[in-house]
């Protein structure tokens, strides 16, 4: 099997096989930071491991947790929530990274929520950014061929408005995406800075390009949990790390119920 999109398409139709439904609504893959914040939103309908459907494989990385859970929210969607995601810089190439929103597209999804864990320029960690645009530098791309998909709103400025009346101090970003693992060099935040970014990460905007092709409106939504490389003085032990994430626990939470149930 070499053609992503049918494949995305036999995964559609295992899921669909496999939990009984014509369709899903909405997709929601969770970044890190993230997963807590996720449990018990709406009513369990199923889940599986990944990489028991088509194209999926296990993770690479521990607690990336690569899993599918259904669920129906508030206003009746049916919600398919990844709690995990492959990355570029695990070396299988673009089209595992966006396997996952192919398959929600091809199984009726219309629109994404994407979330991350990421290193903020110009935000402070333990706060959620709703990304308003992003700029690619991994050098890769999820379209061969020529498939000149406009990104001129990458992000749905309708999906933005939803998410600021559900979380009005939201702040906005542009979200960096780098090839990883290795985290940024100063110099490649100054760059990023320079360029217009406020968040540095490894995932997101491969996603959301796939996800515009395939027509999905897209919301990306970023937890800073660390200073980006040389914009502090005294950087942030690993405890302020994992503190900065245990603080934002109840904004996460709310934001993902109040977006669930309205998107
Ligand atoms: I969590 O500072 C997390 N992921 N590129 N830079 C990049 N990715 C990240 C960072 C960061 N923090």
């Amino acid at each position: 099997m070499d053609d992503p999109y049918l494949l995305a398409d036999q995964a559609a139709d295992a899921l669909r096989s496999r939990f009984g439904i014509h369709r899903i609504d909405v997709a929601l893959v969770l970044g890190s930071g993230w997963a807590q914040a996720a449990e018990g939103l709406g009513e369990p309908v199923g889940e599986c491991p990944l990489d028991e459907l088509p194209g999926f494989s296990a993770p690479v990385v521990a607690g990336h947790g690569g899993a599918m859970r259904l669920v129906r929210t508030a206003s009746g969607s049916l919600a398919a929530i990844f709690t995990g995601r492959t990355h570029l810089y695990e070396g299988r190439g673009v089209a595992p990274v966006v396997h996952g929103v192919r398959t929600a597209a091809a199984a009726g999804a219309s629109r994404l929520l994407l979330t991350n864990g990421c290193g903020g320029i110009a935000h402070p960690p333990g706060v959620p950014v709703l990304i308003a645009d992003h700029i690619n530098l991994t050098g890769a791309t999820p379209l061969v061929g020529p498939r000149f998909v406009d990104l001129s709103q990458v992000y749905s400025p309708r999906l933005r408005a939803l998410a600021q009346q559900v979380d009005p101090s939201l702040e906005e970003g542009v979200y960096c995406q780098f090839h990883g693992p290795s985290y940024e060099t100063p110099a490649e935040v100054r760059m990023a800075k320079a360029i217009g970014g406020t968040l540095v990460g490894m995932s997101t905007a491969l996603e959301a390009i796939a996800a515009r092709e395939a027509g999905l409106d897209v919301l990306g939504i970023s937890l800073v949990t660390n200073a980006a490389a040389g914009t502090t003085s005294n950087p942030l032990s690993h405890a302020e790390v994992v503190e900065a994430g245990r603080v934002a626990q109840p904004r996460l939470r709310s934001l993902l119920a109040g977006l669930l149930e309205r998107l």
